[in-house]
């Protein structure tokens, strides 16, 4: 196991990590902004290193300094958590050149699913299914016609640099079509560097499922079941749980082999996840590859019994998966609370924490940084807590869900807690038949601050 791992993150996902750490007798080095000299991260580290102003792009993203921070500290591992530089390739190869491990996959495999094209390309040559479309980029506007025609519309264009729904274009009639691409390109070209697009048929209301994966150094891989991301808005998830009431045994266990079976084809390392796109059919396609450990986890790790952070450092370390198959039982559940005005466009609202009061009990969990006192700055994102239940059933879940969020007390910034008080007394919502456009049509009622 290693001796020191460097923690390149903040927030609660960077005491999630030092926790586990500390299990494991894993000594830690903190690195941290000016912004963030106070924060949990760095005092429960055993050090912790200053790598320079607020801004992300100035401290947390700063390749250079981080692998200072790990050189000067002695560290043999980096976790990059989330975000941040967590799917950056240069990134994890300047670790391996420095020899200090990166715990997640390869830089190659890094790049490989960063290109959304070639990811595509890759599972639908290992057997998983993939919506209808180019084969890979399509360079110019007569060619996205061609397809168009073949595949018919709607289609949607979207940037081989791009994911999690930056650089998109719907096409719904073929007149929008040339000035969608045109657009998309240049979007692609300003926001990502690189202007390349693909072509698929889109697909409507569809649910995001994703499967959660496992790979070790040995070629063993795993999946730990799926989780439902379909209540989000703009892209930004908002609740995640395990199982998915629209999932049956019998997709489950097709999803589930379909994502292993992706992974083995390209000899996956470390934590992935593999979000596919299920329609009204229950008929599923490979969308993008995320190659880290993500933000709702938690909803996994409760409906298995199995520590993800703690796996991760295993397998980094060269350890085998568990052969015992993974069993699931149970239903979790996840609120992001963000310090967000849900009744101004979930408008990021940075400031003092005056009062801080988490819920408790028997499954209930709280994911968070936060403290009576804190200061949200303003240049990072947004997420103050994760609140996760674990209950029997659904419907248990989202009763302790509504109970605990009740009893959730954030003064002095405007958070989401409302808003999912609000979702998990709604009608749609409790019987599960929603989609990826829920919360379009959802309308947030402002209430009166207490
Ligand atoms: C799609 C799609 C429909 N058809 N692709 C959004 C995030 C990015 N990962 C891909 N996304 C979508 N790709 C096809 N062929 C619909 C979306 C989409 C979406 C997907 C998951 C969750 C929410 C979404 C909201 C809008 C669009």
């Amino acid at each position: 196991m290693f001796k020191k791992v460097l923690i390149a993150n903040r927030g609660e996902i960077a005491l999630r990590i030092i926790r586990v750490c500390k299990q494991f007798g894993i000594k830690t080095v903190a690195v941290y902004s000016q912004a963030d000299r106070d924060s949990l991260h760095v005092k429960f580290a055993d050090e912790a290193v200053c790598i320079g102003p607020p801004a992300g792009k100035d401290s947390y993203l700063k390749t250079p300094r981080i692998i200072a921070a790990a050189e000067i500290t002695g560290a043999d591992a980096i976790h990059p958590g989330y975000g941040f530089l967590a799917e950056n390739a240069g990134f994890a190869e300047i670790c391996k050149t420095s020899g200090i491990k990166f715990i997640g996959p390869s830089p190659d495999m890094i790049s490989a699913m960063g290109d959304k094209a070639l990811a595509k390309e890759t599972m639908k040559k290992a057997g998983v299914p993939v919506v209808p479309g180019s084969d890979g980029v399509v360079p110019d506007v007569d060619e996205a016609k061609k397809i168009a025609k073949q595949i018919g519309l709607p289609v949607i264009i979207k940037a081989v640099a791009g994911g999690g729904g930056r650089g998109m274009r719907i096409v719904r009639d073929e007149s929008e079509l040339e000035n969608a691409f045109k657009t998309a390109q240049h979007e692609a070209e300003i926001g990502f560097g690189n202007p390349a697009l693909y072509v698929e048929k889109y697909v409507e209301q569809p649910r995001h499922i994703e499967i959660q994966v496992f790979g070790d150094q040995h070629g063993n891989v795993i999946h730990f079941g799926e989780r439902d991301c379909s209540v989000q808005r703009r892209h930004q998830k908002l609740i995640e749980e395990s199982p998915s009431p629209f999932v049956d045994e019998k997709l489950r266990q097709k999803m589930g082999d379909a994502a292993v079976k992706g992974c083995k084809a390209v000899n996956y390392e470390g934590a992935g996840t593999i979000e596919f796109l299920v329609d009204a059919e229950k008929n599923f396609y490979f969308m993008e590859m995320n190659t880290r450990i993500q933000v709702e986890h938690p909803v996994t790790e409760e409906v298995t019994g199995h520590d993800l952070i703690k796996l991760q450092l295993r397998v980094a370390a060269g350890e085998r998966l568990p052969r015992r198959k993974i069993r699931r039982e149970g239903h979790s559940m996840e609120c992001r609370i963000n310090a967000e005005d849900p009744g101004n466009g979930f408008r990021p609202n940075p400031g003092k924490v005056t009062d801080f009061h988490m819920p408790g009990g028997f499954g209930v969990r709280v994911d968070t940084h936060c403290y009576s006192g804190y200061i949200v700055p303003p240049y990072y994102d947004s997420l103050l807590a994760k609140l996760v239940v674990y209950a029997q059933t659904r419907e248990g879940a989202i009763e302790k869900m509504a109970g605990a969020l009740d009893e959730f007390t954030i003064q002095g910034v405007k958070t989401t807690i409302p808003f999912h008080r609000q979702v998990m007394r709604d009608d749609r919502f409790r019987s599960g038949k929603f989609d990826t456009s829920f919360l379009e049509t959802f309308e947030f009622q402002p209430e009166e601050q207490s």
